[in-house]
């Protein structure tokens, strides 16, 4: 059999981002209500790709660097939970154009190189915590300004002390911003 790595597309905050929002998740969850990401494995995932062959990868790759997608400010304002996942999460009232497109795009790169990818709407959401059975109480906060100008190819390696993620490519996105 070929070799395959686990792969997804991702928006990945600075560090400072990623310490503020698990100490924000530390305060919203009651003590035991669920594991906490750790800060480091804090991202937004943009696409799930699977366990994909070096040769899609590099055809992924490559097709990407040919795109060029729009930045944007995203509005975090809403911590939520599901139910059957069993996580908790931040995330936006409003998904902003720039990013629905930018999912797309990626979506269409991905079926072109033979990955399957999920066909469900896409939810934009950063998960803070999982095994969290119970919905949390409901938090007030102001809302939180990512400017995103940058996505990354991500590695995922489950082990034994859960997933391990290493960042392995990244691209621009357009930044209109005074123009
Ligand atoms: P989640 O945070 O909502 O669980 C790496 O596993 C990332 O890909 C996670 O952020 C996870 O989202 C997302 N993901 C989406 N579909 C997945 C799947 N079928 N299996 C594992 N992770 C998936």
């Amino acid at each position: 059999m070929s070799e395959t790595q686990r792969l997804f597309l991702a928006l990945w905050p600075s560090e400072e981002q990623q310490q503020a929002w698990s100490e924000l998740a530390g305060e919203w969850l009651p003590e035991g209500a669920g594991r906490l990401i750790k800060p480091a494995n804090l991202h937004m995932t943009l696409l799930f790709l699977g366990d994909i062959s070096v040769d899609q990868c590099a055809s992924l790759k490559s097709k990407i660097d040919s795109y060029r997608g729009r930045a944007f400010e995203l509005v975090m304002d809403r911590f939520g939970h599901w139910r059957r996942p069993q996580v908790a999460w931040l995330g936006a009232s409003e998904t902003p154009q720039e990013l629905q497109d930018l999912v797309h795009a990626l979506q269409l790169i991905a079926r072109s190189c033979d990955i399957q990818v999920d066909t469900r709407p896409y939810r934009a959401h950063l998960t803070l915590a999982r095994k969290v059975r119970k919905a949390p109480a409901r938090i007030r906060f102001e809302p939180i300004n990512w400017f995103v100008g940058d996505f990354v190819l991500v590695k995922s390696e489950l082990t034994s002390e859960g997933a391990l993620y290493e960042v392995v490519s990244k691209w621009s996105l357009n930044d209109s911003r005074g123009e």
